[in-house]
């Protein structure tokens, strides 16, 4: 069993219920251990596009890190989501963030997250329930790379969802 943390993100549809989607079906394949708060958040990248809401969690799994890349694909496609332009709006979207402490840099799968240092969207629900993590090329906690992000960007608490939680815990 490793231990991997997720990082949802919905900016179609009615996107709360896609997340709890999202999160229903990862529970089907995977032990959810923490579920984040939801948060609104501006976009990064593509700015044309409406706000996302954004969650992290943490769960144990027996899949391995492609195994888990196919079924949280899979968990796109199932909830509607086309292929499009890179940072296109989806109805949702999941990434693996950390899978326990790999590095992993192959054509299709990157791990941990590429990005994870520069997107308070990502940071700020990690710190929330994971602070003390720490990103094991970079070698700094959640904590310390939320403090060091340098670019504004808008994200502000959404809501705790208890039907979430009480679903996949
Ligand atoms: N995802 C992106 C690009 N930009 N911005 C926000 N706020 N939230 C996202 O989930 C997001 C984004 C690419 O996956
Ligand atoms: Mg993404
Ligand atoms: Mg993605």
């Amino acid at each position: 069993m490793n231990t991997v943390y997720l990082g949802l993100g919905s900016n179609l549809g009615d996107r709360e219920r896609n997340l709890a989607r999202g999160l229903e079906s990862l529970a089907e394949r995977m032990m959810i251990k923490k579920v984040s708060s939801i948060y609104e958040t501006e976009p990064l990248g593509y700015l044309d596009q409406p706000w996302f809401l954004n969650m992290a969690c943490s769960g144990t799994t027996q899949l391995d890190p492609f195994e888990l890349l196919r079924y949280v694909k899979d968990i796109e496609g199932q909830l509607g989501r086309a292929a499009g332009f890179p940072n296109a709006p989806r109805p949702i979207d999941i990434d693996i963030l950390f899978y326990a402490q790999w590095v992993i840099e192959d054509q299709y799968l990157v791990i941990p997250h590429p990005r994870i240092g520069e997107r308070a969207f990502v940071l700020i629900p990690l710190v929330e329930i994971a602070p003390d993590l720490a990103h094991p090329s970079i070698g700094k906690t959640m904590r310390d790379l939320l403090s060091g992000l340098t670019e504004a960007q808008q994200v502000r608490r959404w809501r705790d969802v208890p039907c979430i939680r009480s679903a996949a815990l």
